[in-house]
């Protein structure tokens, strides 16, 4: 297999030697509820890996949520697998990818893998004074826009939250669907909006008994449909697929490059969204973008409703080949009045966001802030 020529480049750089390990937990208030078929989170509890080397500092932020709401992974069984397995083996004189190959001891826990690899990269990053897209190996680049919208209580709501996309020139946008709150829902924003590249998410709500239901989203011209069937389904999917004209996309069930495999084999989705978290890291996502890109499958990068710590991140990731499609990829003000971390996220020129210039994620971590968020503070090392 092709692998992406960046990634032995990376592979082969060495861990820096770690002076100083803290995790840090913040809560941050979400400016509106966002809700999903599943669940709907009011504020932001976010893992932070805090790491010190010669003096220089790298923050990483873990996707996961304090609940197994969306994925099974949480902020508590990250501390576990983070404090018990995972940062014990973080040591100098391994290369990067040596110690991936010890993270594959332990199985699956992506979100707790990417967190350490995430820091120890933009460390490197900033030790060496290059942008983290650099050191990724990719030329920077403007990043296309998507914003994703929660469930809402009325569809005139709904109506007013994607009239605000279209007019600040996001390039998708994506809505939450469950059953029963679908096809009515997305009617009404196709017929206000018929030229609007449109997608839902159902965070898989339905089951293959919907099948008659969910073709019947055929009709509205939608980019694709996100995770309709269960999180931990592919083959299902492959079944519904050869029923309907729209693209599935896969979210929750895509955990690594051998997932992306099978789903693409099986025909179970024409589109993949790539997390970093969900897929154990950055050189994980660029390994699945490739092998999507070499197939003809688009890729796009989704959303954690970061902090401006993960947000950078995915920005970063952006630049990499085969991320073809705009990505749950918006502005800060969508989420937080006041980020931990900034310059904000906003949308330039086209409706583009430019990655944050300078080295590492190029985003400046105020200390204030994260003391003001923090919930937990545990010095590990
Ligand atoms: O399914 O993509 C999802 C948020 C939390 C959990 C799951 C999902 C989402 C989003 C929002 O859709 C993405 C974002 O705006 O960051
Ligand atoms: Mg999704």
């Amino acid at each position: 297999m092709n692998e992406p020529a960046s990634l032995k480049a990376l592979e082969s750089l060495p861990v820096p030697q770690i002076d100083r390990i803290d995790l840090v937990t913040v809560r941050l208030p979400f400016v509106a509820p966002f809700g999903t078929s599943v669940y709907t989170w009011t504020d932001k509890e976010a893992l932070l890996l805090r790491l010190e080397s010669g003096g220089v500092t790298a923050w990483s932020e873990c996707v996961s949520d304090p609940d197994p709401f969306y994925f099974y992974e949480t902020n508590g069984t990250v501390r576990h697998i983070l404090k018990r397995f995972l940062l014990p083996l973080v040591e100098p004189a391994k290369t990067l990818g040596g110690l991936m190959t010890e993270f594959g001891h332990v199985r699956g826990h992506g979100m707790a893998k990417a967190t350490i690899e995430n820091g120890l990269l933009i460390l490197i990053a900033l030790q060496r004074g290059v942008p983290l897209h650099e050191l990724l190996g990719f030329p920077a680049k403007r990043i296309m826009s998507g914003l994703s919208i929660g469930l809402k209580e009325t569809p005139d709501a709904l109506l007013a939250a994607v009239e605000h996309a279209v007019a600040r020139g996001y390039h998708r946008v994506k809505m939450k669907v469950k059953k029963g709150q679908d096809i009515e829902w997305v009617k009404a924003v196709r017929e206000r909006f018929p030229k609007l590249r449109l997608m839902v998410d159902a965070n898989g709500d339905y089951t293959l008994a919907d099948a008659g239901r969910l073709k019947r989203l055929d009709e509205f011209d939608l980019m694709m449909v996100e995770q309709p069937l269960s999180y931990s389904d592919i083959y299902e999917h492959s079944v519904l697929q050869k029923t309907m004209a729209t693209a599935i996309c896969l979210d929750e069930s895509i955990h690594s490059r051998a997932d992306a495999a099978a789903a693409i084999a099986l025909g179970a989705c024409r589109i993949i969204n790539i997390k970093q978290g969900r897929v154990g890291g950055l050189m994980e996502s660029i390994r699945i973008a490739g092998y999507c890109a070499d197939r003809g499958v688009d890729v796009w990068s989704g959303g954690m409703d970061e902090t401006g710590i993960g947000r950078a991140v995915n920005i970063h990731l952006q630049t990499a080949a085969g991320f073809s499609l705009p990505g749950d990829t918006s502005e800060t003000s969508n989420y937080f009045d006041q980020d931990i971390a900034g310059p904000p996220v906003v949308l330039g020129a086209g409706g583009f966001i430019d990655i944050p210039a300078g080295p590492g994620l190029g985003v400046t971590v105020v200390p204030e802030r994260i003391l003001d968020r923090a919930v937990r503070w545990e010095r590990l090392r």
